[in-house]
Formats: structure tokens, C-alpha cells, sequence
């Protein structure tokens, strides 16, 4: 079985490793979690690799999430990225500035012309912001005419796990197109 190398990338407490925690744990059952909480996770330091099997037939994904911390060193992974995700905490409008630089960072680098989605997680928060503040914020709309790759943009929660069909699927269906 071939695989497809994803790059999870999003700013520190955005919620990437909560996303790709439920994903594997969607991937082994259908059943939703019971509590609608988010996993507990500790920050990432480094970088994690985690494989996800999705679909009929299986197709593997080799998900990377590097830490919020090591924004850094983000470059050095871009490389070897067939499709990205970059998660956004919409909960949190102050850190939505300096998501913006970096995800128009990521989608303009040469390297990064893979199909790229944006998830805006945490919606489940009475503090979330309304979708069409978050996209203004995030600029969204200009990003996309000037970065290459198409940009899909779910919004959802690792909580009540909103959307997380939708980013299996988008895997499962953007695979081939990097
Ligand atoms: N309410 C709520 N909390 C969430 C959600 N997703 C993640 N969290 C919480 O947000 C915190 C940070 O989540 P992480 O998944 O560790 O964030 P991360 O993006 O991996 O952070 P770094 O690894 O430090 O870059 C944790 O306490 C999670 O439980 C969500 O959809 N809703
Ligand atoms: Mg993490």
C-alpha cells in the first residue's frame, strides 16, 4: 500500500494533535466519542508522526504534526509534504495574526503547492468567532488568489468532532492531485 505524506501544521494550542488524535481513533470505530471534550494532549515538542488508514480499499496517510513551538523550523519539513493542513484555533482571535503570516507563509513557499486545507477548529466554543469574522481575519478570500493551490476551509471541533469526516474525505479525495 503506497502512502501519502500529510503535513499538520497550525499555531501552538490550535489543536492539531487533538484533530489527529480523533481522526486515528475515528479510523479504528464509527462510534462518536461519548463526552464531546477534547483529548487531553500535552503541547507537542519536536515533531510526531502518526499513520492513519482510511477507506476501502485502505489508502495510508503518514501524518507529521510539528509543534506550534518550532515554527522555526516548520521550513525544513515542507519538502516532503504531498498535502497539508493547517489548523487555525477560532476561539482565539489574537493569535489569529500571527496564524495568518504563517499559513500565507506555508502556501507560498515553492515547495507547498499541494492541496492544502484549512481547518478552523474549536467551534464548539461559545468564544468562537462567527465564520465570516474568522475568514475576514484570516483573509481568506485574498490568500487564495495569490497563493497556487486550491485552499479547502472546514470548520469543526476535535470535541464534538465536527467536520472530522469532512477531513478524511478531503484526504481521500485530494490524495492524487499533489
Ligand atoms: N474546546 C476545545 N478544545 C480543543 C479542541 N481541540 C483542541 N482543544 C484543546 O486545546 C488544547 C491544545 O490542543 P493541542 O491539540 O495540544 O494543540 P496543538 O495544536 O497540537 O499544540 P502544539 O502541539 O503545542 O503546537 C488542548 O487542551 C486540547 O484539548 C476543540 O475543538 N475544542
Ligand atoms: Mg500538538
Amino acid at each position: 500500500m503506497s502512502s501519502t505524506s500529510v503535513l499538520v501544521l497550525g499555531m501552538e494550542g490550535s489543536g492539531k494533535t487533538a484533530v489527529i488524535k480523533r481522526l486515528l481513533a475515528h479510523a479504528k470505530s464509527e462510534e462518536p466519542s461519548p463526552d464531546a471534550l477534547p483529548p487531553a494532549t500535552q503541547p507537542t515538542m519536536g515533531v510526531e508522526m502518526y499513520t492513519l488508514t482510511l477507506g476501502k480499499p485502505k489508502q495510508r496517510f503518514e501524518v507529521k504534526e510539528v509543534g506550534g513551538q518550532m515554527v522555526q523550523l516548520w521550513d525544513r519539513y515542507f519538502e516532503d509534504a504531498q498535502m497539508v493542513i493547517f489548523v487555525i484555533d477560532a476561539a482565539r482571535p489574537s493569535q489569529m495574526s500571527a496564524a495568518v503570516i504563517e499559513l500565507y507563509r506555508v502556501l507560498s513557499h515553492e515547495a507547498m503547492d499541494v492541496p492544502a486545507l484549512v481547518f478552523l477548529n474549536k467551534q464548539e466554543l461559545p468564544t468562537a468567532l462567527p465564520l465570516p469574522a474568522v475568514h475576514d481575519l484570516l483573509r481568506l478570500a485574498d490568500l487564495a488568489r495569490v497563493v497556487p493551490q486550491d485552499i479547502s476551509v472546514l470548520e469543526g471541533s476535535a470535541a464534538t468532532e465536527q467536520s472530522l469526516d469532512g477531513v478524511a474525505l478531503w484526504l481521500q479525495s485530494n490524495r492524487d492531485k499533489s
